[in-house]
């Protein structure tokens, strides 16, 4: 049976490419920081954001975690958005292990936080109040539906951020996503942030890895915060061999995805008791609602069929990757489609 699986982009084999890559890469010890495959991306990596400097981590939760806890010391708080994936997503880590609050403010439709409810959540020099020690964003959105942020977008929350010497941190775990969208550069979505993650292991389809980019400064406070959090690796160049291939040739594509996105919605949006704004998904997210039918019984039922998603919610999420061909999309479309008729005649 064919197998389609739209759970996430997470999900990404790494290329035949990244395997031969990761074969022959030459390695050493990066504690030492003698590893050559691992100095090559972090450097690539921090050029292509245009930051001072890289560093490695394992996932985009502890690229997140590390960037926090190098910007927020126990008993401060950061500020971020109520449907973001660090306040949702990531398990409290900043306060289970740094001792760091979470203010949240409200993210819209698009992801964005209104830059006057940024100010205003802003705690003044009190010795009642949490330190605000940092504001994040997040670019794709992924609650928001991969939704995209502009430069501008960015730009008017980094001058409410920077007013008040605020470090900005972008979770651009899909950063890339973003910038084969709007047509920007990476760098200039990047600019007006202090610090920056993006994912290796999501769209540009790395088996392993994000990176956090940012000054100097702020980078070697990083490295130390990663060791914390147990992170340093050794012979990590064989990952990082991927993380290369990835930079060099994964980015481009990543708008055939959008593409197969695109067709994904406008197939739903004609299937009978599905829910969706087809015109909203300007990336590989594409979220819709089940009007019709019990969630949990067409999921089963889907799976049933080689599609790998669907959950017991009414909203599910479906995404597009390296591992999706648009005859994927068809075959997603035809099981949902009779899936859906099947439920509205029982
Ligand atoms: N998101 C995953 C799951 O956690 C839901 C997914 O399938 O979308 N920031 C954003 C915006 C993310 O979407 C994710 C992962 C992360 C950070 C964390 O990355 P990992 O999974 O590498 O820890």
């Amino acid at each position: 049976m064919r197998e389609v699986d739209l759970r996430s982009d997470t999900v990404t084999h790494p290329t035949p490419e990244m395997r031969e890559a990761m074969a022959a890469a030459e390695v050493g010890d990066d504690v030492f920081g003698d590893d050559p495959t691992l100095n090559r991306l972090e450097a690539m990596a921090a050029e292509r954001l245009g930051k001072e400097a890289a560093v490695f981590v394992a996932s985009g939760t502890m690229g997140n975690l590390v960037s926090i806890l190098s910007h927020a010391q126990r008993g401060d708080e950061i500020i971020i958005g109520d449907r973001s994936h660090i306040f949702r997503s990531e398990a409290g880590g900043a306060s289970a292990l740094g001792g760091v609050a979470y203010n949240t403010i409200r993210n819209d439709d698009r992801g964005l936080l209104d830059p006057d409810e940024v100010e205003a959540a802003i705690k003044p020099a009190n010795v009642h109040y949490t330190r605000t020690a940092m504001i994040g964003l997040e670019n794709t959105h992924n609650a928001a539906g991969g939704a995209v942020l502009t430069v501008e977008d960015t730009r008017a929350v980094a001058e409410v951020a920077r007013r008040h010497e605020i470090p900005l941190h972008l979770d651009g775990a899909r950063i890339f996503n973003a910038s084969v969208a709007l047509e920007t550069p990476v760098s200039e979505l990047a600019a007006d942030a202090d610090s920056v993650t993006f994912c290796l292991s999501k769209g540009l389809s790395c088996p392993i890895g994000s990176i956090i980019c940012g000054g100097n400064e702020f980078i070697q406070e990083a490295r130390r915060w990663r060791k914390v959090v147990g992170g340093s690796m050794r012979q990590v160049g064989i990952i990082a061999a991927a993380g290369i291939v990835a930079l060099d040739s994964m980015v481009e594509r990543l708008a055939e995805d959008h593409a197969n996105a695109r067709k994904l919605a406008n197939g739903l949006a004609q299937i009978p008791g599905i829910s969706i704004e087809p015109d909203k998904l300007p990336t590989n997210l594409v979220f819709f609602e089940i009007t019709d039918g019990d969630p949990a019984g067409l999921a089963r039922k889907i799976n049933e069929r080689g599609i790998k998603g669907g959950s017991p919610m009414r909203r599910w999420r479906f995404v597009t990757h390296y591992g999706i061909t648009s005859g994927d999309i068809d075959y997603a479309l035809d099981v949902m489609d009779s899936v859906m008729r099947e439920n509205a005649a029982s």
